[in-house]
């Protein structure tokens, strides 16, 4: 079978390798960076599924090829959904994940309740229509950081109905709970059904 080829307008490897593992066979996913398209797009917006629909729009106007991102948050019960949107930035406009963790587990010194969830919200944008797909995956946040593997708040993120963080596990592991996949999986289906050529 020929190969779809389908342009990621994300600037995150993790993300690209966690959804290409979940794609499989069958398409060819090329970040920006693969495709030769060097910027950061701004996310300016006070939601996941406008931010997600910035990216890939911006993509599109520029390449005139359809394409897809992804914008996700981890939401907070506690902090009333907080980072969310502003997961990538929590603790400033430059920061890195170690510094995002350190801000999150500061903010919730002496909070029982530990429940959040990771949300994935995926824009696809083919000619001039968009197509969103979400996917959520509830958990609690834990006292510390535990584990080294994945990316952003993995290390201190326990799914519901797992007994070790995000950080602790393999990406075939995550993928048995994750947000990421249960947004793919919904957006893969809509390309079988529309058997979309690429
Ligand atoms: P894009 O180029 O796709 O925008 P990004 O890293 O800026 O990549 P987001 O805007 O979606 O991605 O930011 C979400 C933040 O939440 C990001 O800093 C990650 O560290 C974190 N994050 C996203 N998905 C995650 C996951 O599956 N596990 C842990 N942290 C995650």
């Amino acid at each position: 079978m020929k190969n779809s080829v389908l342009v990621f307008a994300t600037n995150n490897k993790h993300k690209a390798d966690e959804i290409r593992q979940v794609l499989g066979e069958g398409f060819e996913i090329k970040t920006l960076r693969d495709a030769g398209i060097l910027i950061d797009i701004p996310e300016p917006h006070a939601t996941l599924k406008e931010n997600a629909r910035e990216k890939s729009s911006v993509i599109k106007k520029l390449t005139g090829k359809d394409c897809f991102s992804e914008d996700t948050g981890l939401e907070v019960f506690a902090l009333n959904g907080a980072p969310g949107v502003k997961s990538a930035r929590y603790a400033g406009d430059e920061a890195n994940a170690e510094q995002n963790i350190k801000k999150l587990l500061a903010d919730m010194v002496g909070m029982d309740n530990r429940t959040a969830q990771f949300r994935t919200v995926i824009s696809f944008m083919r000619g001039e229509q968009e197509y969103q797909f979400e996917g959520i995956c509830k958990g609690q946040v834990t006292l510390a950081e535990k584990g080294v593997g994945g990316f952003g708040y993995d290390p201190v993120f326990i799914p519901e109905g797992a007994d070790k963080t995000f950080g602790e596990m393999t990406m075939a592991e995550k993928a048995m709970f994750s947000h990421r996949k249960k947004a793919t999986e919904q957006f893969i289906s809509f390309l079988k059904n529309e058997a979309w050529q690429g």
